[in-house]
């Protein structure tokens, strides 16, 4: 055997050692891409602590198999883009509230229905039940897995007008709302103009008079400086929307059995810590806006904005006559 023949075995041996080594120590790393996760929230907020949490125990307790990163206040773009793209698996996972989603997903529209659940603790029972099984099967249809049902309290109007003590004082209001015609309807019935806004625009557009109020929850309410541009917070408690930790099917279908468990047991710990910390927020938010001024009132008797909300609910059910029974579901229950 000649010197060269030698030589050239010993150069393939090595670029075939190389090779195996590479595949070594490249196989986990590759398997081991950083997921994305979607949030609109700060960083101090109870979703985006609840997300850290989630991925912090995906991590130990796949050892490092499923690891990523949550970008917060919505650096990844508006929420309805970012369900399309956690829907095609652009984006890993993301923190939705369901609202928005029901221009996608019809079951998740059923939550967005005014005043459907009677109170939080129902509807932390309805969610992890029958209700928030069927809703979940059709997220799965459309491409999204749901690991845990985050708390968003209820929703209530604020203005920079005046203060909202029947439905006769929305009429002629601009309202923002979310992205869902389901909104719309709600806020026309009671006589309102129905603004569709991305979430990141609503203060510019309330500090410049583009429109007069919007609705939400305490600590969005407070986490924006929305309060600090409309200054009566009006009880009127009129959505209660459930939000979702949803992992892309697409990035959920390339993961082993055992580590699907893991990221379901972990969404699941992540709502529970989630829905706690809630609950001290909406306190914290609450007395925070009002050392900063805010009129809040509470309203009486909310019976006329339940019966103005007849037609949604008409017009609803004749659109989606397959969803009546998951309505009435929810509706129906103590
Ligand atoms: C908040 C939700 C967030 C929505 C926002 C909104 O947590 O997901 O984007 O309301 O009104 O309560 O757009």
């Amino acid at each position: 055997m000649s010197i060269t023949s030698n030589f050239k075995r010993l150069a393939l041996c090595s670029a075939l050692a190389l090779t195996f080594a590479a595949g070594a120590i490249g196989t986990p790393t590759a398997d081991a891409k950083e997921i994305r996760g979607w949030n609109i929230h700060v960083e101090d907020y109870p979703v985006s602590i609840g997300m850290e949490s989630f991925l912090k125990e995906v991590a130990e307790k796949t050892e490092g198999r499923i690891t990523g990163k949550v970008f917060h206040n919505g650096v990844l773009g508006s929420q309805p883009d970012a369900i399309e793209q956690v829907r095609l698996g652009a984006i890993d996972f993301g923190e939705f509230s369901l609202g928005p989603m029901g221009q996608v997903i019809p079951e998740t529209n059923v939550v967005s229905l005014p005043f459907i659940f009677k109170s939080i603790p129902q509807m932390y029972r309805l969610m992890d039940g029958e209700a928030g099984a069927k809703i979940a099967e059709g997220m799965e249809k459309k491409g999204l897995i749901a690991v845990g049902w985050y708390d968003a309290g209820a929703r209530s109007f604020y203005t920079s007008k005046r203060a909202i003590n029947t439905p006769d004082d929305v009429t002629g209001l601009k309202v923002r709302v979310m992205n869902n015609d389901l909104f719309v309807g709600m806020i026309e019935a009671m006589g309102g103009n129905a603004t569709p806004m991305a979430f990141g625009e609503v203060f510019q557009s309330l500090k410049t008079g583009v429109v007069d109020g919007a609705e939400n929850n305490p600590p969005s309410y407070e986490s924006t400086n929305h309060f600090e541009v409309a200054k009566f917070y009006s009880l009127s408690e009129h959505l209660i929307i459930p939000e979702c930790l949803c992992i892309s099917k697409r990035t959920w279908d390339t993961w082993s059995a055992e580590d699907q468990e893991i990221v379901r047991a972990a969404g699941k710990a992540s709502a529970d810590l989630q829905r706690e910390l809630w609950q001290a927020r909406e306190m914290k938010s609450m007395e925070k806006v009002q050392a900063g001024g805010t009129t809040v009132n509470k309203i009486a008797d909310k019976a006329p904005f339940q019966e103005a909300m007849a037609p949604v609910y008409e017009k609803f059910l004749a659109d989606n006559p397959d969803l009546t029974d998951l309505v009435n579901l929810i509706r129906n229950a103590d």
